[in-house]
């Protein structure tokens, strides 16, 4: 079994012969289910080796019994000396009684901090992870530190079957408490959005050209002679627009469920296997409205796959625009703007074009043509598209109500069907 991953780490070029904390006797590791094990970031080249030379927090989550630990070994038998891997288990933490165990979920708390302060390539969470608080807490902890979050759940046959896990897990948990965690896993198993996220370097690279597109259209006369089309204040750009996180290209938005669509998105076959695989995003212009600034995304062939087919239809049902004009990365909104607007914002450049109104050619910056298309909207063409890697991921955040700090609604039952 080990020499299997251990093989798979070699074919991809990966594997070091410096000690792995995760060495274990093979003979001690039971076998491994057909197929349970495939997932791109264990078996495809590029994406082990992107993940390898970047930061990534693997938050595993899954039922006792269901194959958690055994991905954990394959995950460090992969990336050996580059990975620290952090148990819950070993910090105490009982998962039918997460509630008592707020001790050891702070200890682990702490040894994530500690050990991505320490710059570690790979780091993972070894634990059930079924509750929203910890998905949430885990996501910021990775965004508070520069690393991406990739959420992965064994895929054993067997890892939500109750009767199975109650069989096979060794922590002694009768049906009903295995249920009540198999609930929880469902209730939880759909992100805010999913998306391609960007690493901390490709980050950095992105918002300094965004920073160099601003002084340079805020310095120009045109800009200063366009600022009254519109109904906001755009001088001091920088300002203007604020940071709203990890930069991404969101492919769905599924509000933990309540989307349209959400569900059947997450079940596609193409979204369950390129889930935690590097994609090369390109990006082709930048552009600020009144509201947002965010960058243009030209999607390949392969990456339209990810695309939801409705997702410019959703936002423009009169037009037909191309699949993926809506695609971009938000680099800031204006105060009291959410980040959807910038996809909205992108559209509408998009359609005036289709309309046939190209916009005015104002001049050519050092990043290429500048080019405003009235109402305070401006875009530059970059002259050399910028290539950026990016992971297909998903993120969890802090529930609105724990934002707003209103009191959460009070818990529907809700009514589950366990396998
Ligand atoms: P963005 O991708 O344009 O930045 C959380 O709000 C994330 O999901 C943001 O990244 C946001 O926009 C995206 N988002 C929010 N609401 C959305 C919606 N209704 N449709 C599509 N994306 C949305």
């Amino acid at each position: 079994v080990f020499s299997a991953w251990s093989e798979k780490a070699h074919k991809a070029g990966q594997g070091t012969s410096a000690p792995s904390l995760f060495v274990a006797e093979p003979s001690e590791s039971p076998a491994v289910a057909p197929g349970s094990m495939s997932f791109a970031f264990l078996e495809q080249e590029d994406t082990v080796a992107f993940i390898r030379s970047s930061q990534t927090l693997f938050v595993l989550r899954g039922l006792p019994g269901s194959g958690k630990s055994q991905l954990a070994r394959a995950i460090g038998d992969t990336y050996k000396d580059l990975c620290t891997l952090i148990s819950g288990d070993e910090h105490g933490i009982k998962p039918e009684k997460y509630a008592a165990s707020a001790e050891g979920i702070k200890a682990v708390d702490g040894a994530v901090a500690d050990c991505c302060s320490s710059g570690k390539a790979v780091v993972v969470v070894d634990d059930t992870n079924h509750t929203h608080g910890r998905l949430a807490r885990l996501g910021e902890l990775a965004e508070e530190n520069q690393y991406v979050a990739l959420y992965v759940e064994p895929r054993t046959e067997w890892s939500r079957n109750v009767e199975q896990l109650t069989k096979k897990t060794h922590r002694g948990l009768n049906k009903g408490q295995i249920q009540a965690l198999v609930c929880s896993m469902v209730e939880t198993s759909l992100p805010f959005y999913f998306g391609w996220f960007l690493c901390p370097t490709q980050q950095e690279k992105l918002r300094n050209m965004a920073n160099e597109f601003l002084s340079a259209v805020g310095s120009l006369e045109a800009f200063k002679e366009h600022v009254g089309d519109c109904k906001y204040e755009l001088m001091n750009l920088q300002q203007y627009f604020q940071d709203k996180g990890v930069l991404h290209c969101t492919t769905k938005f599924c509000d933990y469920g309540k989307a349209n669509g959400a569900k059947e998105y997450a079940e596609k076959q193409v979204v369950r296997e390129s889930y935690g695989s590097k994609a090369d995003l390109v990006l082709t212009a930048l552009f600020l409205t009144p509201r947002t600034l965010g960058a243009q995304v030209s999607l390949t062939e392969a990456q339209l796959q990810l695309w939801p087919e409705d997702a410019e239809k959703e936002a423009v049902q009169s037009a037909d625009l191309p699949r993926g004009s809506r695609a971009h990365v938000t680099l800031g909104c204006a105060e009291g703007v959410d980040p959807v607007q910038t996809g909205l914002d992108l559209l509408e450049v998009v359609l005036q074009c289709q309309q046939g109104d190209k916009g005015e050619h104002v001049q050519d910056l050092e990043l290429g043509p500048l080019t405003y298309y009235g109402k305070g909207v401006w875009m530059v063409k970059l002259s050399e598209p910028l290539n950026t890697p990016a992971i297909f991921s998903s993120f969890y955040g802090p529930k609105e109500e724990e934002l707003s700090g209103k009191e959460p609604e009070k818990k529907k039952k809700h009514k589950c069907t366990v396998m």
